[in-house]
């Protein structure tokens, strides 16, 4: 009855609740809690059989939105036509192309531009009456090798830069609102965000002409389409020294160029927004306000909210993803006077780029979420759930570490006895290396062999947190305290088998090998158990973290077991639970 009532609160807002396939869902619903095992939950969501109807009887988010600001979405080739074109249509007024006017498919190879992917996507959404917002002239990702290979001159590189930017946006030239002009130039959580030069991502564009390569590109946007908006667009943007540095970034650009063809050079910043549901609005609202005091436009350009796990989510997960997007929808409602569009990045988690983690707001069968609920309707969303957030405690992964002494060698058959641990969320915008670990212990060590694929083995960068690497967070004595006590201790290995640790001291007694094949590599450690002995059934804060650097040599991926804040290295309160077991 509890959960009929649950579920009931979901969808009372929009008198769906008598419909045939608010039925459905509650059904699913209904069979994910009643079963107790959430590999059951996860066959209930993700069953594919189901018909794709493109749930027709929905509210158009749109509409809901219509005097506030446009909604977005992203389209791909697999949308034309059929539910998921219409869907599109129906829930929101401006497109994103997701992958086909990037760099490397429009010029894979030198002065040859193919534009008959993006076009078709283009005419088809303009002639169903929505709006094409153009994404991305410049990156540091999807950029083909030969355009700004490391070595090669300044002007070459200028030459590249100008000619893809300007060929481009004259292509689409009152096709497209606004232009993406340069993604993600900023690195994460700059320490001297007040030097925004000191702040940017030493990507190839940086490396081969320097921090003007971004005037440069504006400016050759600017004059091939001068009606489009031309925005700076970023994730990450609710940490506070990101949003400064861009914020410093953007006012010396157009302070330098306050008449770029009548008005200054950038246009706006779009805030990505791949968001948790930990994610605190009140940061998005700084930011929001930050971006704002410059006089340009702002836009949330890529919005997800990821939840769960293993494409499973639990009713928990459900409406905590509900009250996140409705959160963001009620403070976006506040800044829709200058707000330029609100798009999300992705149409269902099926197809989303982060599907293991549904961060969409429509499921795998294109049925709406709580999550559409929250954003559709944020206030009623709030005021029928949020007082339930209580109920639901936020449990820590947990896993096993079985009983017994491995050789340091990846044959030893003793790892197979061990379960598998899967560091595979990603917490930056990027899905670069991830892996999978076993654990096992006795009285004096804790052993893991960790297996990293998808990986570039870089190592080039001066950090050791850049490189390739993997690393293993303990709090031995489980104390959850947050910050980094006598028992708490983080391991760093990197494909080379070079070490680092946070404190240093803790690489006494410190053991590893690695194993490398081509773009896979295996580490093995040994590390001995400092402040506790450990014994059958205790559990240890533990957490796993794989580094993922580019072929430029700089981090672009995170990948973890447990821990998505991303600050494991400073607070072991967010470190999962491990086992020991006999
Ligand atoms: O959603 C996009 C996915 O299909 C691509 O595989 C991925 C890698 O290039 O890019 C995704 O979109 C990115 C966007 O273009 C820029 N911001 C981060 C997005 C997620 O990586």
């Amino acid at each position: 009855m509890k959960i009929f009532i649950c579920v009931k609160r979901f969808y009372t807002s929009s008198n769906l609740w008598f419909d045939l396939k608010a039925g459905l869902l509650i059904c699913l619903l209904v069979i994910m809690v009643v079963l107790p095992c959430g590999g059951v939950a996860a066959k209930a969501i993700r069953d594919e059989s189901k018909p794709q109807t493109g749930a027709a009887d929905t509210p158009a988010l749109k509409g809901r939105y219509q005097s506030f600001f446009p909604v977005g979405n992203v389209i791909s080739p697999r949308d034309l036509g059929g539910p998921r074109f219409e869907m599109l249509q129906k829930h929101f007024a401006v497109l994103t192309a997701e992958n086909a006017m990037k760099p490397l498919y429009i010029q894979g190879n030198p002065g040859v531009f193919t534009f008959e992917t993006a076009d078709k996507l283009v005419d088809a959404v303009l002639k169903a009456g929505m709006k094409m917002h153009g994404h991305t002239l410049t990156w540091h990702q999807q950029s083909p090798e030969w355009i700004n290979k490391e070595g090669m001159g300044r002007d070459e590189a200028i030459e590249n830069l100008t000619t893809h930017a300007k060929t481009v946006a004259a292509h689409f030239r009152g096709r497209v609102v606004s232009w993406d002009v340069l993604n993600e130039a900023i690195i994460d959580n700059p320490p001297n965000p007040e030097d925004w030069r000191a702040s940017l991502r030493q990507s190839p564009w940086y490396k081969t002409i320097g921090p003007e390569y971004i005037e440069i590109v504006f400016k050759a946007a600017r004059e091939a389409d001068p009606d489009a908006k031309l925005y700076y667009n970023d994730y990450n943007m609710d940490n506070r020294n990101k949003a400064l540095a861009v914020f410093n970034m953007v006012k010396e650009i157009n302070e330098q160029n306050p008449n770029a063809g009548g008005r200054p050079l950038i246009d706006g910043i779009g805030i990505q927004g791949h968001y948790r549901t930990k994610t605190n609005p009140e940061n998005v609202a700084n930011t929001l306000e930050r971006f704002i005091s410059l006089g340009v436009e702002v836009s949330i350009t890529e919005l997800d909210v990821q939840s769960g796990y293993n494409s499973t989510l639990s009713e928990a997960q459900l409406l905590e993803q509900g009250i996140a997007y409705a959160r963001l929808f009620a403070l976006f409602k506040k800044y829709a006077a200058v707000l330029g569009r609100v798009t999300m990045w992705g149409l269902d988690d099926g197809t989303s780029w982060l599907t293991q983690t549904s961060p969409a707001l429509f499921d795998r069968n294109l049925q709406p979420k709580p999550a559409f609920w929250g954003a559709l309707d944020p206030a009623s969303f709030l005021a029928e759930n949020e007082g339930r957030l209580a109920d639901f405690k936020n449990e820590p992964l947990q896993a096993q570490a079985h009983y017994g002494a491995p050789a340091l060698d990846i044959a030893d058959p003793l790892w197979q006895s061990a379960p598998p641990i899967r560091i595979n969320q990603y917490i930056m915008a990027w899905q670069g290396a991830q892996g999978s670990a076993r654990v096992l212990w006795d009285e004096q060590h804790l052993y893991a062999l960790i297996t990293v694929t998808n990986a570039e083995l870089n190592k080039a960068n001066r950090s050791p947190h850049e490189q390739d690497s993997v690393e293993i967070f303990l709090d031995e004595g489980n104390h959850k305290s947050s910050y980094m006590q006598d028992d708490d201790g983080q391991y760093r290995v990197n494909f080379d088998n070079e070490r680092s640790f946070n404190p240093s001291p803790i690489a006494a007694g410190f053991e590893s090998r690695v194993f490398v094949s081509d773009k896979s590599y295996t580490v093995v450690v040994k590390i001995p158990f400092r402040t506790i002995e450990p014994k059958e059934d205790t559990l240890i804060g533990f957490d796993l973290q794989i580094n993922g650097a580019s072929a430029q040599g700089i981090r672009q991926s995170i990948a973890v077991w447990n821990d998505i804040t991303g600050s494991a290295w400073q607070d072991p309160s967010c470190y999962g639970l491990l086992k020991l077991v006999k």
